[in-house]
């Protein structure tokens, strides 16, 4: 069997970030998790855009922007929806979610859904904690390893 993984390697790569400032305080942890893991993977701090938009709805047409600009080989979307917090969280949460995949579906520019979706605030703040593994720092491995995997796929 060929085993076609990638290293995680982010030497040389250019990765934009699509920040959603609705629950800002958890956002800006997962921003942190993302930026610290970038760097950690090579990437260099100039190679970093970081784009902010109002909430997690407006995340696609940005990331789709960004992605479409030809300036990144990957787009991180990091938002965070909470349910109790409004009675559309199916409707923003269900449409970023989809959004963020048909960016990635037609630039074929890897779009990584980093935004959380969780019933409550407690659920997000433990699952944005740096110390407990940071989603945002997981987006990031999966935008590396999809940038790499689909370079050895064309
Ligand atoms: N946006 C979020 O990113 N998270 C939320 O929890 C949220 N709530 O609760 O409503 C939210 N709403 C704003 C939405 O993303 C848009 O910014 C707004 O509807 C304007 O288009």
């Amino acid at each position: 069997m060929r085993d076609l993984s990638a290293e995680l390697d982010g030497s040389g790569l250019r990765v934009g970030i699509v920040a959603a400032r609705f629950n800002d305080a958890i956002v800006g942890q997962m921003l942190d998790g993302a930026h610290a893991r970038l760097l950690e993977l090579g990437v260099a701090d100039d190679d970093i855009s970081l784009a902010w938009v109002a909430g997690a709805f407006e995340i696609p047409l940005a990331a789709r922007s960004m992605a479409a600009s030809g300036d990144v080989d990957a787009v991180v979307c990091l938002g965070c929806v909470v349910r109790g917090e409004t009675p559309h969280f199916d409707y923003v949460a269900g449409e970023a979610a989809s959004g963020i995949l048909r960016v990635g579906l037609d630039t074929g520019v890897p779009a990584i859904f980093g935004v959380l979706t969780t019933d409550d605030m407690a659920q997000a703040v433990e699952r944005a904690d740096v110390a407990r593994g940071n989603k945002g720092a997981d987006c990031v491995d999966a935008a590396v390893e999809l940038v790499q995997l689909l370079r050895r796929l064309v």
